[in-house]
């Protein structure tokens, strides 16, 4: 059975390609670092990651500062031998480049830079007469208005440029539509087709769809357009936001699509951001019937007739992890923010060391700044350090996570766990020392508040647990002290715990509201993680909270 979302919690934007009997996707990752995480599937059911395809610094050039800059929206595909993954870096000022492999689980190249490739969502595609041709969106001043469109033009891939005209495709199929933009180009029966995304990423996004005899038009809207979307639905539909797609042709000659919506909790939040989902496709009278008989996209549908069901040994997504720190290496599941500039993490005595450093995580030199990501992405492209952060998704509606922590405190120091939506939109469970020596443990809620289209952040404590002497098994050891901290969510809801000896657990705070999480509050276009972090005031230190043991469960 297909069981949507296929990868559930932040995989958006994905892009999918069939080399014989597999099944390759890739999903946007932005400032979170290893970027363009990639799958690998034989029955499109079971999933499981191959790693990351920008996973060296020089490949993903970008900071921590904006988490909605950095990489959106990837397209893969495979041609005799060779992988091509093409996207677009927002952190270097929207380039769009290339990196290929013969093996899609690395090396990937170094990016290879498309000169003259302006807007986002880059696509290929290869002629069955050996000319590829990019497709991407723009910008259009023309007499007749400013407007944003699909183009096209031919590439040459042996010298990742460029060449001959370049064609203006499509401007979507509602009149005036608003952002067109996702393309791929698929050929099927003689005809090339443009697939597209429109109405933007929230709640009226939309797929599209239009066909050509010859790829660089004149492209006809199809009638039946849009062959998907939930925007008729109401708030209220469990799946909202249904757009951005890829098709993929199995060998049987079925089709399926996959494209990204987001699931609601307790009303119209969608803290978990846009996910994957997947749906088979018809084809009637030369365009696509998307989910056949209901034209939306189900929960669950059943197991594609031609593919035999096949587990992967290692296990298959989405990730339920109990991690003590044994192995030298971090899981495929773990994501910092922006590319590391030094070593500010290290796995020793089967512990994750996460080094004090300076906050970063709250960026408030941002207050009062335009609350247009688009606006705030090119500001940022260049901090000096690290932050002290790594973290998995928030994959589940309902979900417990729990760490095992040693760290000493001073007054101007803190550790603990995050749940972090965007720049600003988190909840804490912390530790610090107070002024009178004792150990607090704090639950504390930043938020951003738009005002005048300007966004400000706000900060305040949701509850808090004063350790006192009961607490703490010996306080005069050396040693550093341990802490067991436990997250659990519940819909919109979440819950702090604290604990000294892992048995009983106090309670920080219960049944905080983290309903402005969700994208519809705070914008950008990640989803929720869940992380641990070390930070402190001032300078960076030389000093390390050490995680024991990670566990996350639905
Ligand atoms: C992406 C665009 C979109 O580049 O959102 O949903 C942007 N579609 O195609 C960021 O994911």
């Amino acid at each position: 059975m297909i069981q949507n979302p296929i990868l559930p919690g932040f995989y958006p934007d994905p892009s999918i390609c069939r080399v014989d009997e597999d099944f390759y996707l890739v999903t946007s990752s932005f400032s979170y670092y290893p970027g363009v995480p990639i799958f690998h599937s034989k029955d499109l059911v079971h999933w499981e990651q191959l790693g990351h395809v920008l996973d060296r610094p020089s490949q993903l050039p970008c900071s921590y500062e904006m988490i909605s800059g950095g990489i959106f929206a990837p397209t893969i595909r495979y041609h005799e031998g060779v992988f091509y993954m093409i996207t677009t870096n927002m952190s270097m000022g929207c380039k769009n480049f290339i990196v290929t492999a013969t093996d899609p689980k690395g090396p990937w190249s170094e990016m290879h830079i498309i000169e003259g490739a302006d807007g986002i969502d880059p696509s290929l595609f290869f002629d069955e007469d050996g000319k590829v041709y990019y497709t991407g969106t723009t910008r259009v001043n023309e007499a007749d208005g400013n407007y944003q469109a699909i183009w096209c033009s031919e590439i040459d891939l042996r010298e990742m440029k460029l060449v001959g005209e370049r064609r203006i495709l499509w401007r979507g199929a509602m009149f005036n539509s608003y952002a067109p933009e996702g393309p791929h180009l698929y050929k099927k029966d003689g005809w090339y087709y443009l697939m597209i995304a429109e109405g933007g990423t929230e709640h009226m996004h939309a797929v599209t769809i239009a066909r050509s005899k010859d790829i660089m038009g004149t492209y006809e809207g199809y009638q039946g357009n849009p062959i998907l979307t939930h925007r008729h639905l109401g708030k209220m539909y469990p799946i909202c936001n249904v757009g951005h797609a890829d098709l993929v042709e199995l060998k049987d000659g079925s089709w399926y699509m996959v494209m990204l919506a987001s699931r609601l909790m307790d009303g119209y939040h969608k803290i978990l951001g846009r996910e994957t989902f997947l749906v088979p496709v018809a084809w009637e009278d030369g365009w696509p019937i998307v989910s056949p008989g209901t034209g939306k996209v189900e929960d669950s549908y059943p197991h594609p007739k031609s593919l035999p069901e096949h587990l992967f040994a290692e296990g298959t997504l989405p990730f339920q992890t109990d991690t003590d720190f044994e192995e030298e290496r971090l899981g495929l599941e773990w994501n910092m923010l922006g590319a590391p500039r030094g070593e500010f993490y290290k796995i020793e005595d089967s512990c994750l060391k996460l080094k004090v450093l300076k906050n970063e995580l709250v960026p408030w030199e941002l207050d009062g700044l335009s609350a247009n990501v688009f606006e705030r992405i090119p500001m940022f492209h260049g901090g000096n350090g690290d932050v002290s952060f790594l973290g998995r998704r928030q994959q589940h509606l309902n979900f417990k996570a729990a760490t095992q922590m040693y760290f000493k405190p001073e007054q101007d120091e803190t550790a603990g766990m995050v749940i972090i939506q965007n720049d600003a939109n988190q909840l804490r469970l912390e530790i610090r020392k107070t002024e009178d020596g004792k150990i607090n443990a704090s639950c504390i809620r930043t938020k951003t508040v738009i005002r005048d289209g300007k966004q400000y952040f706000e900060e305040n404590t949701e509850g808090s647990y004063r350790m006192d002497a009961n607490d703490i098994s010996n306080p005069e050891e050396e040693k550093e002290m341990v802490y067991y901290l436990q997250v659990t969510g519940t819909g919109v809801y979440y819950s702090f715990y604290i604990s000294t000896n892992g048995e009983n657990y106090h309670t920080v705070a219960e049944n905080v509201d983290g309903s402005f999480m969700g994208s519809e509050s705070c914008g950008g276009f990640v989803g929720a993680y869940i992380g641990l972090y070390a930070f402190c005031d001032g300078e960076d230190r030389e000093k390390y909270a050490a995680f024991d043991r990670f566990t996350y469960q639905s």
